[in-house]
């Protein structure tokens, strides 16, 4: 009996799959390769379901007689493990990113003596097309909540953008760039106070409540579905973070960050031109305990932000309280500085993973920006977040559209600095 290998996502069953896995055990006994969380994740967005649920689901399909695990978002790892005297797929591959693939698997499978098998494509359905539809029927609070933590297991680094608006959050629910090796996009959101605030009007002390703050979070929510993590300053009394914390899951929010300061909080990209008083160990340790303690689902998490570089202290004091705070529950560390080298980060980065190898830990380079995430990620960071630059794009946008209004008191100058009315018109579907 033949040995036929088929990939797959195995997320979305349709009847294109369905026709593909007829086909394969119509050919002899079929093995399906089920790409992992991490194979995906690589190339496209994390699938809905688990590996392990989607696991049971495609065992349990007539005509499969075995699914095994493809580690490897290319098919040759596997081809070349368990040597198929055929492998099946779509004839979609022939043109567009996979056609790469498809010229690579045609040589592997004629070293091993087997055959390539291509089936013709089911038109109208394709799982990429079926997870769009999808995502845009929404997501719920317990699925948008774990995606953080399956995204930090199966990726080399968590990308978050700052997200202040509904719109805001759109452009990083959407936008994809095509690379060479699949789909790059952003993996979720980072809800600033410093972009909450300003785009309120307020500075950033705190003085948005975190009633206001879920306003334009709930504007986020209802338009988007990936992860977010929420700036929670200094999270306020203990007795007051307790609540945050329950708001936040109940919304489906993954994440709080709380920063070690007390008094009143100034933002920390002023460092040492204000006043940065940080809060005693002991205090800010009771805080995230507290936390942990009030939480109600095992995926939420509290990762302590650590001001010692911000307030002018050394890297032994960020280390001393690194070490307290992943002690009283933290589930991650984020370290944060404004100095513009990356040498402070960096040096923090070698000494924590020394000690601590798989805490995440997550940084925000806004004055060392030129290091990539893949620097920023064999330093030893988890999540990388762009903590600001929606907001400090649009302002100057905005900004120049107005100047160049009052410059010729008329609009027809501005006009070409604006997207076209159609474009605004049709951006939000379901407005006709
Ligand atoms: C924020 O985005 O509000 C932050 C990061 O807390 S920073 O502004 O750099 O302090
Ligand atoms: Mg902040």
């Amino acid at each position: 009996m033949s040995k036929v290998y088929l990939g797959m996502r195995g997320d979305i069953i349709h009847p294109g799959i369905i026709n593909i896995i007829n086909e394969g055990a119509k050919r002899g006994e079929l093995l399906v390769g089920l790409l992992t969380d991490s194979a995906i994740a690589a190339h496209k967005r994390l699938p809905f379901l688990t590996y392990e649920q989607r696991k049971q689901v495609i065992e349990h399909i007539k005509g499969v007689s075995q699914v095994v695990p493809q580690e490897d978002w290319s098919y040759i790892p596997n081809l070349r493990k368990y040597k198929p005297d055929i492998i099946i797929h779509g004839d979609d591959w022939k043109s567009g990113p996979l056609k790469q693939e498809r010229d690579a698997v045609f040589a592997v499978m004629h070293e091993l003596g087997g055959a390539v098998v291509e089936i013709p494509y089911t038109p109208g359905v394709n799982t990429s097309a079926l997870q769009t539809a999808m995502t845009e029927l929404g997501t719920t609070p317990d699925v948008r909540l774990k995606m953080l933590k399956r995204l930090m297991e199966n990726k080399p680094v968590v990308r978050i953008m700052e997200a202040h608006s509904a719109l805001s959050g759109l452009i990083i629910e959407h936008l994809e760039i095509e690379k060479e090796n699949g789909i790059r996009s952003f993996d979720g959101m980072w809800s600033s106070s410093l972009t909450d605030s300003t785009s309120k009007g307020k500075p950033d002390i705190e003085a948005v409540d975190l009633t206001a703050r879920l306003q334009s979070l709930s504007d986020i929510l209802e338009c988007t579905t990936k992860p977010i993590i929420f700036d929670g300053d200094t999270g306020g009394k203990p007795e007051h973070f307790v609540f945050t914390v329950r708001t936040l899951e109940r919304n489906g929010i993954s994440a709080v960050i709380i920063e070690d300061k007390v008094g009143l909080k100034k933002n920390s990209l002023f460092g040492t031109e204000v006043v940065q008083e940080l809060s005693a160990i002991p205090d800010f340790c009771d805080k995230i305990s507290a936390g942990k303690r009030a939480q109600v689902t095992k995926d939420f998490m509290i990762f302590a932000r650590l001001e010692s570089l911000i307030a002018g202290r050394s890297l032994e004091d960020a280390f001393e309280r690194a070490k307290a705070y992943v002690k009283a529950g933290a589930d991650g560390i984020m370290i944060h500085s404004k100095e513009t080298s990356g040498e402070d980060i960096k040096a923090f980065c070698a000494g924590f993973r020394a000690e601590y190898t798989h805490i995440p830990l997550i940084l925000v380079p806004t004055t060392y920006h030129q290091f990539t995430e893949r620097e920023l990620a064999s330093w030893g960071g988890t999540i990388i977040i762009y903590a600001n630059h929606m907001l400090r794009a649009s302002y100057p946008a905005m900004v120049q559209v107005a100047k160049t209004i009052l410059t010729h008191e008329r609009a027809l100058e501005a006009e070409a600095l604006c997207m076209p009315i159609k474009a605004i018109l049709e951006l939000i579907p379901g407005g006709k």
